[in-house]
C-alpha cells in the first residue's frame, strides 16, 4: 500500500461538549464542576462533565452516584439533547462552507477532507483555525482540531492540545509521530490487546513497527494489516459522509466491570438516545436494532431484532435494546462494554466497499 500523504484531513472535536453548551447558556455555571447526568441518587450515568469536574476524577460513563461521592459540590444537570443537536447542526453548517466531505462520528466530532475545498484554500491548518474561530464567534463554544494527512493521525492529534487547541502533523512528521505514540492510542487497541502487546514488549508505535506483515498477521490475526500500516503512519480510509454508512452505533466501554442490570439499562437508554439523534441528523430510519455486550472475560455477544418498517424513534430503539438485553447473560455475568446500533437502511448502497478499521 502506498503512503497516501497527499490528502488534507481535519478532525474536529468539541470540548466538553454537552457541559460547554450548558455553561454557555447559563454563565452562572462557568468554572463550576458541572456534571451532565441524571440525579446523583439515581441509576444514571455521566454523559460528560466540565474540565473543572474532571479535576475530581469524574468522567463519561461513570455512575452519577460515584461522581457525587467524588465531588458532592458538583452541579448535576440532565442532558438536553435538543440543544446539543441544534449546536451540532450549526457546527455542521460551518463545515459545509469548506467541504461536503464530512464524516460525523458523533454530535460533537467529525472528519473533514479539505484536500479540495470550497474556499480553494491550500492550507488545511488555516481552514482548521478559521473553523475554530467561527465556532467560537458564532456558537460561543470551543473545539479542538487535529490536522494531518489521514484520519488515524488527525483524530489523535485533535486530542493533543485539548481544550481549545490545534495540532498539526505533516506527512514528514507522521512516521515519527506514530513511532512515539503509546499503542493504547491506536484505534481498536483495548485492554486485552494492550496486555497481549505488553507481553511482547510492544509499548509504542516504534516497538510495533519492527514486525513484518506476516508476523503481524500471525500475532494479531485479521487486525495485523491495520497495525502494520498504522505503525508506519499509513491509513488510507477515505472520509465517508454518513449517507454511505451501513449502520449507526454507539458503545460505551466501562472503566469498571458492571453487574447491575439497572445501571446497564440506564447506559442503554443513553446510547439509544444518541443513536436516535444520529439518525435524526441524517434523516434516516433503520430496520434492525442490535445490542452488543462484551463480558468481563472479553467474550462478545450481539443480539438483534428487525422490524418490518424502518424506525428511528428513541423509545422504540431503547425498548428493543432493553428487551435484547434479556437474551444475554448481562446481570449474571459482569460486562465491560455495551453498544446499541441500528442498520438496515432502505436506501442502503450494497456496493459500499471501504471497511472501517477492525474494532476489538
Ligand atoms: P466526547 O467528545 O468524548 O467528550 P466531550 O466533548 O464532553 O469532552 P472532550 O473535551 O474530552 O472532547 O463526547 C462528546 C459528547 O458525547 C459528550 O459531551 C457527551 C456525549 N457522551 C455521552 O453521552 N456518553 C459518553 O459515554 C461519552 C464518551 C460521550
Ligand atoms: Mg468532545
Amino acid at each position: 500500500m502506498e503512503k497516501d500523504s497527499n490528502r488534507k484531513i481535519i478532525h474536529i472535536d468539541m470540548d466538553a461538549f454537552y457541559a460547554s453548551v450548558e455553561e454557555r447558556d447559563n454563565p452562572l455555571l462557568k468554572g463550576k464542576p458541572l456534571i451532565i447526568s441524571g440525579p446523583p441518587n439515581s441509576r444514571s450515568v455521566v454523559c460528560t462533565c466540565s474540565y473543572e469536574a474532571r479535576k475530581f476524577g469524574i468522567h463519561s460513563a461513570m455512575p452519577a452516584s460515584h461522581a457525587y461521592k467524588k465531588c458532592p459540590q458538583g452541579i448535576f444537570i440532565p442532558p438536553n439533547m435538543k440543544k446539543y443537536k441544534e449546536a451540532s447542526n450549526k457546527i455542521r453548517s460551518i463545515f459545509l462552507d469548506y467541504t461536503d466531505l464530512i464524516e460525523p462520528l458523533s454530535l460533537d466530532e467529525a472528519y473533514l477532507d479539505v484536500t479540495q475545498n470550497k474556499m480553494n484554500n491550500p492550507s488545511a491548518t488555516l481552514i482548521a483555525n478559521e473553523i475554530r474561530q467561527r465556532v467560537k464567534n458564532e456558537l460561543n463554544l470551543t473545539c479542538s482540531a487535529g490536522v494531518s494527512y489521514n484520519k488515524f493521525i488527525a483524530k489523535i492529534a485533535s486530542d493533543y492540545n485539548k481544550p481549545d487547541g490545534i495540532t498539526v502533523v505533516t506527512p514528514d512528521q507522521g512516521a515519527n509521530f506514530v513511532a512515539n505514540l503509546a499503542v493504547s492510542k491506536f484505534f481498536g487497541i483495548g485492554k486485552k490487546t494492550q496486555e497481549h502487546m505488553n507481553t511482547l514488549n510492544i509499548k509504542t508505535g516504534s516497538d510495533l513497527k519492527v514486525f513484518e506483515m506476516h508476523r503481524m498477521i500471525k500475532l494479531f490475526g485479521k487486525r495485523g494489516p491495520y497495525f502494520y500500516y498504522a505503525a508506519r503512519g499509513i491509513d488510507n480510509r477515505p472520509v465517508t459522509p454518513n449517507r454511505e454508512r451501513k449502520s449507526f452505533g454507539r458503545e460505551i466501554t466501562l472503566t469498571e466491570d458492571l453487574l447491575d442490570t439497572d445501571q446497564i439499562i440506564s447506559l442503554i437508554s443513553d446510547l439509544s438516545e444518541r443513536v436516535s439523534t444520529l439518525l435524526a441528523g441524517e434523516n434516516k430510519k433503520g430496520r434492525t436494532i442490535t445490542l452488543k455486550i462484551k463480558y468481563h472475560d472479553f467474550i462478545n455477544v450481539t443480539r438483534s431484532q428487525s422490524f418490518p418498517q424502518p424506525i428511528n424513534d428513541t423509545e422504540i430503539i431503547n425498548k428493543t435494546a432493553v428487551n435484547l438485553l434479556k437474551k444475554t447473560n448481562a446481570g449474571k455475568k459482569a460486562i465491560r462494554l455495551v453498544g446499541v446500533s441500528i442498520s438496515g437502511f432502505p436506501e442502503e448502497d450494497k456496493n459500499w466497499g471501504q471497511p472501517e478499521l477492525p474494532l476489538e
